[in-house]
């Protein structure tokens, strides 16, 4: 078999290879209602979708959950204002107090 032709069928299945991962990410990614795109380049000033998480916590230990927002490993508070539109804010403890019982 010529070079030529090694190269022509090397070239073809790397095609195929992949139409065929774009085709399942596309399929799949249709079918996942939460689904993050990954990509790396995005308009300057905007997040990068991928290094997105978002997650639920109880951080003030009072039964219910708050919506967390993680972006670059850190957490930020996301929350809903009072249309409903959400917006991002960091957030820190207070440290605990203790007190003591009366008795
Ligand atoms: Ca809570």
């Amino acid at each position: 078999m010529k070079d030529e032709d090694k190269e022509f069928i090397v070239s073809v299945g790397k095609g195929f290879g992949t139409v065929t991962v774009l085709g399942l990410s596309l399929l799949i990614g249709s079918y996942l209602p939460n689904s993050i795109p990954i990509v790396d380049k995005v308009q300057n000033g905007y997040a990068i979708p991928y290094k997105i998480k978002i997650r639920t916590d109880d951080l003030d230990k009072n039964g219910i959950e708050e919506t967390l927002f993680n972006y670059k490993g850190e957490d930020y508070l996301l929350r809903v204002d009072e249309q409903d539109r959400p917006y991002i804010s960091t957030y820190e403890f207070k440290p605990a107090e203790i007190l003591e019982k009366k008795k």
